[in-house]
């Protein structure tokens, strides 16, 4: 007991491997935290993707793979998007009716998926949904397919192996050419191999391939026929996915790259779409497309001009940070400023008292002062010499005797700052920055707002 659920995934408990995937589809922040605490444990799966035309076969077709695989040892996870026929009826029940071969297997893990109602797409449901089961520790996960549409074919060109799957006679291989899924099959099988036109579907596919040119060494897919229903030619099609396996194991790493890229610019752009629906005011988007209809505006502006809000929405964080109160605009040290009588002196206490290292070039403040910074750390010192009579360095040495004269915090937005110290208010010497040296603004607090103590923020030139 009291195991996290990223760790009772990790041990194969499909409950907690149900529950993870639910988490995920529901796009929680509890999904993501799972996925960050289950990615350190991915990438030991063999992704198959399967796809191919309404109906060709593939459940049935993964149904006997996994029979070979479980036969050989391995533990299997299929994920079998938005099955159509009528035999799976749509989710779970349907799949488990079909693959009921596994039902109560521990080995195997079998989930249906919907094409819609994925707010953040189906290609990252699928891949999130992968993740799991390959964390859970499978051996082999299979995605399936319809291939139709475009999020369905690059969720399988990006597997480690893509099979496409044809059927004989009902003109889905035309439809399948069409899609655009045959350039992207490593394997074809030809399934329902029982029926007519199945040789001839084959030659078409060879006819098809003889007119790419393979370099000596290339793989060059194989076309095998199946008859799933009765698994005659899946124990082929499993020793052609081992055949790829061996074959490619020098661009798996290339592949897999092209995944997580393909992944991390899916995310992103999802990421982005919601930031700037959040920036924009309800119904802005809206009437923004309203605009493009009208050809009051160009696609292109409308664009820019999000992007332009998102942008200044980012650069107004600190500000909205400093409305938020004062632990959200954290200043650190930057230096404390003491007055001394002889720089040279105190410049030689720091370094013998104390060990500080001073060999840093004098800085002329202004003309009247001289300064001296001694790094300490994240901080440093500053050594001021007042060189005119007039100075508010000798002003101050006067009065109140050599010591420490001011500090300094710095501070990511210093507008921000001082707005927050004016709405608390807070009496500053300076109502707007002044420039500072190194691009760096500058203003101060009057001491007598900050219980006697001079307080000068500066905020960092960029
Ligand atoms: N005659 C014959 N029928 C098959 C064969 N393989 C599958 N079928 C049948 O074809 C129908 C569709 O099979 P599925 O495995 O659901 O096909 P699918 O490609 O997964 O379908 P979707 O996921 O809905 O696109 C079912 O009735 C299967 O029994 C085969 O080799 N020969
Ligand atoms: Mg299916």
């Amino acid at each position: 007991m009291g195991s996290t659920l990223a760790e009772r995934v990790i041990a194969g408990d499909p409950r907690a491997i149900a529950r993870a995937i639910s988490l995920i589809e529901d796009e929680s922040t509890a999904g993501a935290d799972l996925v960050r605490d289950l990615y350190p444990r991915t990438g030991r799966t063999y992704l198959i993707g399967v796809t191919g035309p309404p109906g060709a076969g593939k459940s049935t077709l993964v149904d006997r793979m996994t029979g070979e695989l479980r036969k050989a040892g391995q533990t299997v996870g299929i994920v079998a998007v938005d099955p159509t026929s009528p035999f799976s009826g749509g989710a779970i029940l349907g799949d488990r009716v079909r693959m009921a071969s596994h039902f109560g297997d521990e080995g195997v893990f079998i989930r249906s998926m919907a094409t819609r109602g994925h707010l953040g797409g189906l290609a990252r449901a699928t891949s999130d949904v992968a993740l799991v089961l390959d964390a859970a520790g499978k051996d082999v996960v299979i995605i399936e397919t319809v291939g139709v549409g475009q999020d369905e074919v690059d969720i399988v060109r990006t597997a480690d192996i893509s099979i496409v799957v044809l059927v004989p006679g009902t003109g889905d291989e035309v439809q399948a050419l069409k899609a655009g899924i045959m350039e992207i099959a490593d394997i074809f099988v030809v399934n329902k191999s029982d029926r007519d036109g199945a040789d001839r579907l084959a030659q078409s596919v060879a006819a098809m391939l003889a007119l790419q040119t393979f370099q000596a060494g290339d793989w060059r897919p194989p076309i095998l026929k199946t008859e799933a229903t009765t698994g005659a030619g899946v124990p082929e099609v499993i020793a052609a996915i081992d055949r790829f396996r061996v074959h490619s194991e020098g661009e798996r790493a290339a592949r897999r790259r092209e995944r997580q890229e393909y992944r991390l610019r899916d995310l992103l752009s999802h990421r982005f779409l919601q930031l700037a629906e959040q920036e924009l005011a309800p119904g802005e988007f809206q009437r923004l497309v309203d605009g493009v209809a009208a050809r009051e505006v160009d696609p292109y502006s409308a664009a820019s001009e999000i992007i332009e809000r998102v942008r200044r929405a980012g650069a107004g964080d600190d500000r909205m940070a400093a409305a938020a109160g004062p632990a959200a605009t954290k200043a650190v040290l930057d230096h404390v400023g003491i007055a001394v009588e002889d720089i040279d002196k105190s410049l030689a206490f720091f370094r013998d008292a104390l060990g500080l290292d001073v060999e840093v070039p004098e800085e002329v403040a202004s003309q009247r002062v001289r300064a001296h910074f001694i790094p300490a750390g994240e901080s440093s010192i500053e050594l001021l010499e007042a060189t005119a009579k007039d100075s508010a360095i000798a002003k101050y040495v006067e009065k109140r005797g050599p010591g420490i004269h001011h500090i300094t915090l710095r501070v990511r937005d210093i507008r921000a700052v001082l707005d927050q110290l004016r709405g608390r208010g807070v009496r500053l010497v300076d109502q707007e920055p002044r420039a500072g040296a190194e691009g760096s603004l500058v203003a101060f607090i009057h001491p007598s707002a900050a219980h006697g103590v001079l307080v000068e923020l500066k905020q960092k030139g960029s």
